[in-house]
């Protein structure tokens, strides 16, 4: 592992317990009446460790986001598309840098959240352990996917821990136009020649069922929903955020002619919700827990980022002559 920065000691607390009652009460009401909690005010500790989780989740979901549509910048099809993909992957791995330092607001070190990632300690989002095989893969991540992640995180920007919400402010405003580009590359291949139409369908089929695992498992397996929704750091339920994502995408995608595999995805108008296939749920675990197709070579691939990276931090750290510690 490299060093830098203390060693920050993860709040062990799993419940309550031994928080003082008066400042929990006078915390969580707070929250009720719709106020922001800033860094230097009291929070429980379970709070602070269910930020940095999924803050850091997140942070680490931009950067090993980046991989996928990164691959294509040098096969883009045209000038146009590569300059706008090259901003549109400068972004996302700015989104991280955001993330990181609201984060670190919490009091743990970017070192250790990499390290931390790189060991397969933290978790990324799921959805970037599959890999992109065409230009239409880059283009169903660029167009479905932030949008995906544009329904939670203009939810969850409503919510209550200042810095977060502050960065995903930031971030959705720059989603807004990656969702412009990824829906233009899109409608340009689902309109072209019947290769093009093809190779957009096939991107539609590899990629549903992990879009459908995207927004987390189901309310009824989700561990952390309650608890983050009373703290309102979670402003809407994984289903409720899959329901929505279908709601305003499945037209979208249906107008252009392209067929959604899933044989039963329909609204049921009378409850609002949409009714679709198991997306095997056995699979989403096994992938989130390191055993998707691309895990171990996404890792690989940070792991060697930050070798490379590791002049470069020395000498901003003023140690140019120290050695390089190896990555464990
Ligand atoms: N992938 O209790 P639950 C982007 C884990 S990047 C992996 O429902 P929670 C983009 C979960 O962590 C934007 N793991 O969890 C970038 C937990 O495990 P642990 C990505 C997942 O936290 C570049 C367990 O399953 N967006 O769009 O209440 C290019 C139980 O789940 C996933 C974010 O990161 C998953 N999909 O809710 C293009 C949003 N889902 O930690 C695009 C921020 C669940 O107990 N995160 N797990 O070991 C969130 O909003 C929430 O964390 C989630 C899950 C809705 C994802």
């Amino acid at each position: 592992m490299y060093g830098g920065g203390t060693i920050f000691e993860q709040p062990k607390q799993d419940n309550l317990t031994n928080e003082d009652p008066v400042l929990l009460a006078a915390f969580e009401a707070r929250i009720e009446r719709g106020e922001k909690i800033e860094p230097q005010d009291w929070m429980p500790q379970l709070y602070r460790k269910q930020l940095i989780r999924m803050i850091e989740q997140h942070a680490h979901s931009e950067i090993i986001g980046a991989l996928p549509e990164g691959t294509w910048i040098t096969r883009a099809p045209g000038f146009k598309r590569k300059m706008a993909l090259i901003a549109k992957v400068q972004d996302e791995v700015g989104h991280a840098q955001m993330l990181y330092s609201a984060a670190e607001t919490l009091g743990k070190s970017r070192e250790q959240m990499i390290n931390d990632l790189i060991s397969g300690k933290s978790k990324y989002s799921n959805i970037f352990n599959y890999p992109a095989f065409t230009w239409a893969d880059s283009c169903f991540i660029s167009w479905l996917v932030d949008a995906g992640a544009i329904v939670n995180q203009l939810a969850n920007a409503r919510g209550s821990y200042g810095p977060y919400c502050r960065a995903l402010d930031r971030i959705c405003a720059e989603e807004s136009f990656h969702l412009k580009y990824g829906h233009h590359c899109v409608i340009y291949l689902a309109t072209g020649t019947t290769i093009q139409r093809e190779m957009m369908q096939a991107a539609v089929d590899r990629w549903w069922k992990p879009m459908m695992h995207f927004f987390g498992p189901p309310d009824k397996m989700s561990v952390h929903t309650e608890l983050l929704m009373k703290w309102k750091v979670k402003m809407a339920t994984n289903d409720d955020m899959r329901n929505q994502f279908l709601d305003m995408y499945v037209p979208k995608i249906r107008e252009l002619g392209l067929v959604i595999p899933d044989p039963i995805l329909d609204k049921d108008e009378k409850t609002g919700k949409w009714i679709f296939s198991d997306p095997d749920w056995d699979e989403f675990f096994r992938v989130i827990n390191g055993d998707g197709p691309c895990n171990k070579e996404r890792l690989e691939v940070r792991k060697i980022a930050e070798e490379r990276g590791a002049w470069v931090r020395r000498a901003l750290s003023g140690n140019i002559f120290k050695p390089v510690t190896p990555l464990a």
